[in-house]
């Protein structure tokens, strides 16, 4: 027998995000978001996509939530839509949104699920966007006062609340490369976006002390950056790529100052913060949420613009359907170093998964998909293996519980555990749900059972 455990108690769980799988954007007195707009600006997304219906979860949570318990789920992550319940990011809010996640919290309850809820995960109130958005300093009040209205609503029923998912792409995809909403490209935003999106995390979690009773925390995705080789020029490339996507944040939060490689990467586009916005960003979270994916081997660019850094493809390796290299130890990686570099906060694995072709077959009710069963086995092994080495990991939500919009690859990528005919709204569990429903139910024991 192996001595390697989950702890009892390990929540499992999968996720999903407001605009990826709600649909109804507008409706019940909604508000647009950004996300709205970008999908109905031709070009922007694959195929002209939208998120007008996406897996209509606004209309079959029940179904949905069924769906969750058949699986087992002990959990569920799902994000909060800002401009369903301010339509105008401020002011005037709007009951029946409100009374969307409430009645949701509630079936979840009631049928034994966590609800894990993160406030922002990319869709801002387009009315907001018009007032600059990320880039106006007012928003942590905005966003404060959003974050207040849902905890005075779900506080005494939901006990783990998340403020921003992944400010990293926020900020990279966002303002920096453009490539998701608002869609923007300059250097001189990016900086400005990613404190205020820290100032505002800063802000809700102030506003909680006040008004909440439970737990709260941030979600950052991690990318362990390997260098490509020892020359000095990789070696310093590997440490801005690492100072970027994986310390941009979390370095501001913990220790209460950016990585002093942000200069080197943004130049003169990189602003002298006012001191006293870091014992706001600074305020102590309850746990860490940790998005892992892929890692990277880097290298030297000149070419590559800010980093001067880019990711090497490995030739042994298996990508996935977005080109990610699935490497199951990074994961384990990424938790030892968040304690090594953060110390030992409670972490959970609040999203991990990946996209592969399915086989057309959802129609009579299976769907094997075997490189998501091997991707989730060996990730779900890689957590094990850091709680092992003393990693105080918590829970696992795997991303994700639905086929959904994939931003601007539209349903190109399909990340689900289970399978969503888009055309039909038919939902059908993948073998991997199946697997994972067996994970559950042993608390990760069938994971020591020889798979030949
Ligand atoms: C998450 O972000 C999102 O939270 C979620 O909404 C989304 O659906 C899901 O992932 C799947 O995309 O091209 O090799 O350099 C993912 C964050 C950051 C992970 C960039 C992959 C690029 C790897 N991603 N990273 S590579």
């Amino acid at each position: 027998m192996c001595a390697a455990q989950f702890p009892n108690g390990f929540l499992w769980g999968s996720a999903t995000a407001a605009y990826q799988v709600e649909g109804s954007p507008l409706a019940d007195g909604a508000g647009p978001s950004i996300w709205h707009r970008f999908v109905h600006t031709p070009g922007l997304v694959r195929d002209g996509d939208t998120g007008d219906v996406a897996c209509d979860h606004y209309r079959r949570w029940k179904e949905d939530v069924a769906i969750m318990r058949r699986l087992g789920l002990q959990a569920y992550r799902f994000s909060v839509s800002w401009s369903r319940i301010l339509p105008a990011g401020t002011g005037h809010v709007n009951y029946a949104g409100l009374d969307f996640y409430d009645r949701l919290v509630d079936a979840l309850l009631e049928n034994g699920i966590e609800p894990l809820v993160t406030l922002y995960h990319w869709d801002l109130p387009a009315a907001l966007d018009d007032r600059g958005g990320w880039l106006n300093p007012e928003i942590s009040k905005w966003f404060a006062d959003y974050a207040e209205v849902m905890f005075r609503k779900l506080d005494g029923r939901v006990k783990k609340w998340a403020t921003l998912n992944e400010p990293w792409v926020v900020t990279d995809g966002g303002y920096l490369h453009g490539a998701l909403a608002p869609g923007h490209r300059n250097r001189f935003e990016a900086p400005i976006a990613s404190h205020n999106l820290l100032r505002a995390h800063g802000a809700a979690v102030q506003a909680y002390r006040a008004t909440g009773r439970h737990e709260i925390g941030l979600v950052v995705n991690i990318e362990p950056k390997y260098r490509a080789s020892d020359d000095p020029a990789d070696v310093a490339a590997t440490a801005r790529a690492e100072a970027y996507m994986n310390r941009q944040y979390l370095d501001p939060v913990f220790f209460g100052h950016y990585p002093k490689e942000m200069v080197e990467i943004f130049g003169e586009a990189w602003p002298d913060w006012p001191s006293e916005d870091f014992a706001l960003i600074q305020q102590p979270i309850d746990f860490l949420g940790v998005n892992y994916y892929t890692r990277s081997v880097t290298r030297f660019d000149a070419n590559a613009w800010p980093l001067k850094a880019c990711a090497v493809r490995q030739k042994q390796a298996t990508y996935t359907e977005t080109g990610w290299e699935v490497f199951a130890p990074g994961l384990t990686e990424t938790l030892l170093w968040v304690k090594r570099c953060y110390g030992n906060i409670p972490l959970y694995v609040t999203e991990n998964g990946s996209a592969f072709f399915d086989p057309p077959t959802a129609a009579k009710g299976r769907v094997e998909d075997p490189l998501r069963v091997d991707y989730l086995r060996e990730h779900l092994g890689a957590v094990r293996d850091a709680i092992a080495q003393g990693v105080d990991v918590r829970g696992y939500m795997a991303w994700s519980l639905l086929d959904n919009l994939e931003w601007s690859l539209g349903y190109s990528k399909r990340f689900g555990i289970v399978h969503v005919n888009f055309a039909t709204q038919q939902r059908t569990p993948k073998d991997s749900a199946h697997f994972y429903a067996k994970v559950i139910a042993s608390n990760g024991a069938v994971l020591e059972e020889s798979t030949s």
